[in-house]
């Protein structure tokens, strides 16, 4: 494509390079192709379990906000266990639009909830809750040795 006869070094000016890119941007901009606003996706801004946090053992009322509306027939919640089994949690129906919520009964030791949420603008964005499930104040401790506290270390 190139004619023999072209320059073979041609010193790129600055100034019409600059030019160029920005109208290229804007092409895209233009086009809907920019990068969008992180705003526009999912961010989770608030759990229970809170990240890192701990709940009693028992039925624990899982609750994950988002920054943003979300898709809750298109985003899904799965509970990862320190034994490595997976379980996927039914998303409750109902709720607030920017939320996601299931239940589950949980034995004392250390999970993960590995969330991936369909957001509005059809992005979809996926992150982990860790966090500690542990006997409700009061409750008698397993003897040392029994199963719930050598499952807990196996997992670390
Ligand atoms: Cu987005």
């Amino acid at each position: 494509m190139i004619p023999s006869n072209a320059p073979r070094a041609v010193p790129t000016p600055t100034a019409p390079t600059a030019a160029r890119a920005g109208a290229a941007l804007a092409a895209l901009a233009l086009a809907g192709l920019a990068p969008v606003p992180a705003a526009a996706h999912a961010v989770l801004v608030a759990s229970v379990p809170t990240v890192g946090g701990s709940v009693d053992a028992g039925p624990v009322a899982i609750t994950l906000r988002y920054n943003s509306h979300v898709d809750r027939g298109r985003s899904k919640i799965t509970l990862l266990r320190s034994d490595s089994t997976a379980e996927r949690l039914a998303v409750e129906a109902a709720g607030p639009p920017d939320q996601l919520a299931a239940a589950a009964t949980l034995a004392p030791g250390a999970y993960t909830l590995r969330w991936q949420v369909l957001a509005t603008d059809g992005h979809i964005t996926r992150g982990d809750v860790a966090f500690t499930v542990i006997l409700p104040a009061g409750a008698t401790a397993p003897a040392p040795g029994a199963g719930p506290a050598s499952a807990r270390t196996a997992g670390n």
